[in-house]
């Protein structure tokens, strides 16, 4: 099963849809794989990021379907000419974890798709919507191989890059998360400036109190690496807020977002330490908030912690 034939049968289920979103996914598709091809090919950092930025802006644009595009390359989103227009939003990083491109380790695309609805003159205020507004979103990993992982709003695929065809094969269909991990992913150079959960749900991952075994670390420093392997393997990834960063790092409308609404549709959760990550509404388009997502039941423990310490204050 190509991911082509995938999203067609997906668009099957509803017949009123008129194939623009099959038409946007073929582009964004093309894009990953043009992206895969420059970084085999071992092309500069700087340029790689910039390239790949430009690969899918041009790639979503072409397209005809969208309307809105916001990448974390540009300061300030790309509104389509009304002649080139669609119903589509995309927001996407081209190429995040770019600090791994000079040693090989895995980096990846993330995006995620709105709509706009009543065909209004398109605004910000369209991509600033809560993620759950999403209608899909998904990331692909240059790594070994390349993957690219998908929601459409009803469960988690996964498609692997054939080369040979040139094409995308569902390789891990209706990917779930275990319910409960042994592995914990965030990274601890920071723990000096660590908020009270944080730092406790971290000193239990490495001395459980409840007599189960120590969770494993495991830290790519690439977002879409440390998320994919906490996908198929379960546990946890966090990049809380600090005293440094009392927003976190990550940047929520196509770093926390397209994880947490890919994490949820895979049957676990995601937590900002105060709320759903899904829930969040952003007031700017590079906005950053603490992100906790992963396993159900690893997610659940951290919320339990966050919950406590709003009680006490
Ligand atoms: P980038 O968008 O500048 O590449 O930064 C995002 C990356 C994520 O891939 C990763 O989860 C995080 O930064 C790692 O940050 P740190 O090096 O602070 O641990
Ligand atoms: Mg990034």
């Amino acid at each position: 099963m190509t991911i082509t034939r995938f999203v067609l049968n997906e668009q099957s289920k509803y017949p009123e849809s008129l194939g623009d979103f099959s038409i946007l996914l073929n582009h964004i598709v093309l894009g990953c794989k043009f992206v895969c091809s420059a970084v085999t090919k071992g092309e500069e950092q700087k340029k790689l990021d910039v390239l790949s930025n430009e690969v899918f802006i041009k790639a979503l644009v072409s397209s005809g379907r969208t309307c809105i595009l916001v990448s974390e390359e540009d300061d300030e989103a790309t509104f389509v000419e009304p002649s080139g227009r669609g119903r589509y939003c995309v927001v996407f990083d081209p190429l995040d974890g770019s600090s791994n491109i000079d040693c090989g380790v895995s980096i990846g695309t993330i995006f995620g798709i709105y709509m706009v609805k009543d065909g209004h003159e398109p605004t910000l205020n369209d991509v600033l919507q809560p993620g759950k507004n999403m209608l899909a979103a998904g990331y692909c990993m240059y790594g070994s191989s390349c993957m690219l992982v998908l929601s459409t709003g009803s469960g988690v695929n996964g498609f692997s890059l054939d080369p040979s065809l040139g094409e995308f094969i569902l390789t891990h269909p209706e990917i779930k998360i275990p319910k409960k991990g042994k592995i914990y992913s965030v990274n601890e150079g920071n723990a000096i400036n660590w908020d009270g959960p944080t730092a406790k749900y971290v000193e239990k991952c490495k001395f459980p109190e409840d007599g189960s075994s120590a969770k494993s670390l495991r830290y790519v420093g690439s977002m879409v690496a440390d998320v994919h392997r906490t996908l198929l393997y379960g546990g946890i990834f966090l990049y809380p807020a600090d005293k440094k960063s009392p927003n976190g790092k990550l940047r929520v409308l196509y770093e926390v977002f397209p994880m947490s609404f890919l994490m949820e549709q895979a049957g676990g959760q995601a937590f900002t330490g105060k709320q759903r990550a899904l829930d969040l509404v952003p007031r700017k388009i590079h906005e950053r908030s603490p992100i906790f997502l992963g396993s159900y039941d690893d997610v659940e423990e951290i919320k339990a912690l966050y919950n406590a310490e709003e009680k006490k204050e």
